[in-house]
C-alpha cells in the first residue's frame, strides 16, 4: 500500500481523498495555488506545497510543478480527483515515467476512452450496445451521407469527434438540411477544437442519462455497482443525481450492468470508472462514453451500497484484488445528491465568488455533506463553482426526497449567492416526485 499520496486537486474532492487516505493510514500531501493557501484541503493534509499562481494553468494543471511537489515530498502516488488532470493521458504518462503511481486506469485506457470514435468502435466489438451511427467521420461532400443518414433513420445528430459535453452537437430532422448542417458542424468544430471531424448518430429523443460505476483490478477482475440517474442537467452540467434510478428495474439493471462490465473488461479497466448510457423511451440503452475518473456524484453509490469508492480506488491502484462481486451487492436504500454551486439563480446562474459570512449547512439523520467551505472562506473566481454536495439517504425515494427538502431549507450562506433554491424547486416538482424525468426536464418544467 502507498505510504504517501499527493492529491493533485482542490475543493471538496481533495478533502474527500484526504479523508480516505487518513482512514487507510496513508500520509497526504496537498498542492495548492497561491490563492488557495487558506483552503480546507490544505488544512486537512499532513503536508502542503504551493505549486503556482491562481489560474489553473499555473497551478492545478501545472504538470512540472506538481511532479516536482511529489518528488520533494516523497509521495509514491498521485490522486488526480476529477477535472483538471484526472483524464490527462500525458500526465498519467509522466507520473509513470517518474516512478509515481497514478491513481487511475492505465494511460492506454484513458487514451482509448478519450477518443469518442475509437471508444464506440471498441464497445461495438465487445458486444456493448452502441447508438446506430456512421461508425466514423462523415464529409459534407460525400454523397453517401444521405444513404448513411437514411439507414440510421431521422432525426440524426451530428457530433464533433473532438467535442464532448454537448459541445458541437446538431440535430437534423430530414435530408433537406443534412448537408448544410454537416458543413456548419465541420466549420464550428474546426474553429472550436481545431479538428473538423464530425460523425452521425441516430438521435435518441428525450433520453435518460443512466450511468454505472465500474471497478477493476490488475488481475482482470471487473464489477459493476447499481446505476445512477443523472438526467437532471442544465447546459450539460449535472445538478441532481440519484440512485437507484426510478426508470430502472432489476432486469434492466442486470442487462446494463453486464454491458458496463463488458466495457470495463474490454479496456482492461483498473481502479474505478463510470460507463454512461443513453436510455430511450422503450428502455433500449446505448453506450455514450466511459469516464476514467472518480465522479462528483460517487457519494450516492457509496450511500446505497455502503462501499467507500475512493478507498476502493486507492486499494485497486495499489494492486489489491477486487473483492466486490456485482451480483452480491445489495441496494440498501435510495440516495439523492444536490450540487450546491456559488452561482446566482436570478442572474442566469452567473458565478458568485466572494467571502462567506455566516454559514449554516445541514446535518441530521440521513444527510451527508461533502464540502470544503467554512465561515470566513473566500470562494475564488478561478475554478468551478461547486461549493457543497448535499446527499440525502432514505429507505425509499419518497423518504430521500423529504430528507433533501428538509436539508435544503437549512442552508444559509451569507456573502454569496447559491443554487439551493433551485434544488428546492426541483424537489417539490410533481414530475420529479413521480420519478419520470428525462434530460429535457429542466428546460421543460423548471426554466419554462
Ligand atoms: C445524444 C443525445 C441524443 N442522441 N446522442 C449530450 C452530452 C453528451 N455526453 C452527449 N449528449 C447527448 N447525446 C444521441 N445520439 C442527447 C444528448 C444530450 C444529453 C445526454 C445526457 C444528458 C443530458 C443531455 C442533454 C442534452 C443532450
Amino acid at each position: 500500500m502507498f505510504k504517501k499520496v499527493l492529491i493533485a486537486n482542490r475543493g471538496e474532492i481533495a478533502c474527500r481523498v484526504i479523508r480516505a487516505c487518513r482512514e487507510l493510514g496513508i500520509k497526504t500531501v496537498a498542492i495548492h495555488s497561491e490563492i488557495d493557501r487558506g483552503s480546507m484541503h490544505v488544512k486537512l493534509a499532513d503536508q502542503a506545497i504551493c505549486v503556482g499562481q491562481a489560474t489553473a494553468s499555473e497551478s492545478y494543471l501545472n504538470i512540472p510543478s506538481i511532479i516536482a511537489a511529489a518528488e520533494i515530498s516523497g509521495a509514491d502516488a498521485i490522486h488526480p480527483g476529477y477535472g483538471f488532470l484526472a483524464e490527462n493521458t500525458y500526465f498519467a504518462e509522466v507520473c509513470e515515467a517518474c516512478g509515481i503511481k497514478f491513481i487511475g486506469p492505465s494511460k492506454e485506457s484513458i487514451e482509448q476512452m478519450g477518443d469518442k470514435i475509437s471508444a464506440i468502435k471498441l464497445m461495438k466489438r465487445s458486444g456493448v450496445p452502441t447508438i446506430p451511427g456512421s461508425d466514423g467521420p462523415v464529409n459534407a461532400d460525400d454523397p453517401k451521407i444521405f444513404d448513411i443518414a437514411k439507414k440510421i433513420g431521422y432525426p440524426v445528430i451530428v457530433k464533433a469527434t473532438a467535442g464532448g459535453g454537448g459541445k458541437g452537437m446538431r440535430i437534423v430532422a430530414s435530408e433537406e438540411t443534412l448537408r448544410n448542417t454537416i458543413i456548419v458542424a465541420q466549420t464550428e468544430a474546426k474553429a472550436a477544437f481545431g479538428n473538423s471531424d464530425v460523425y452521425m448518430e441516430k438521435c435518441i429523443e428525450e433520453p435518460h442519462h443512466i450511468e454505472f460505476q465500474i471497478l477493476g483490478d490488475k488481475y482482470g477482475r471487473t464489477a459493476y455497482l447499481p446505476e445512477r440517474d443523472c438526467s437532471i442537467q442544465r447546459r450539460h452540467q449535472k445538478l441532481v443525481e440519484e440512485s437507484p434510478s426510478p426508470l430502472v428495474g432489476e432486469a434492466l439493471r442486470k442487462k446494463m450492468g453486464k454491458a458496463a462490465r463488458n466495457a470495463a473488461t474490454a479496456v482492461k479497466y483498473v481502479t474505478v470508472g463510470t460507463v454512461e448510457f443513453l436510455v430511450d423511451k422503450k428502455d433500449r440503452f446505448y453506450f455514450m462514453e466511459m469516464n476514467t475518473r472518480i465522479q462528483v456524484e460517487h457519494p450516492i453509490t457509496e450511500m446505497v451500497t455502503g462501499l467507500d469508492l475512493v478507498k476502493e480506488q486507492i486499494k485497486l491502484a495499489a494492486g489489491e484484488k477486487l473483492s466486490i462481486v456485482s451480483e452480491k451487492v445489495k441496494i440498501l436504500g435510495h440516495a439523492i445528491e444536490c450540487r450546491i454551486n456559488a452561482e446566482d439563480p436570478d442572474k442566469d446562474f452567473i458565478p458568485s465568488p466572494g467571502t462567506i459570512g455566516k454559514l449554516y449547512l445541514p446535518g441530521g439523520p440521513g444527510i451527508r455533506l461533502d464540502t470544503h467551505v467554512y465561515s470566513g472562506y473566500t470562494i475564488p473566481p478561478y475554478y468551478d463553482s461547486l461549493i457543497a454536495k448535499i446527499i440525502a439517504f432514505g429507505s425509499n425515494r419518497g423518504e430521500s426526497i423529504a430528507k433533501m427538502q428538509r436539508a435544503l431549507r437549512e442552508v444559509e450562506i451569507e456573502g454569496i449567492k447559491n443554487t439551493s433554491s433551485l434544488h428546492s424547486k426541483i424537489m417539490s416538482n410533481e414530475k420529479f416526485r413521480r420519478g419520470s424525468v428525462n434530460t429535457n426536464f429542466l428546460s421543460k418544467y423548471i426554466f419554462e
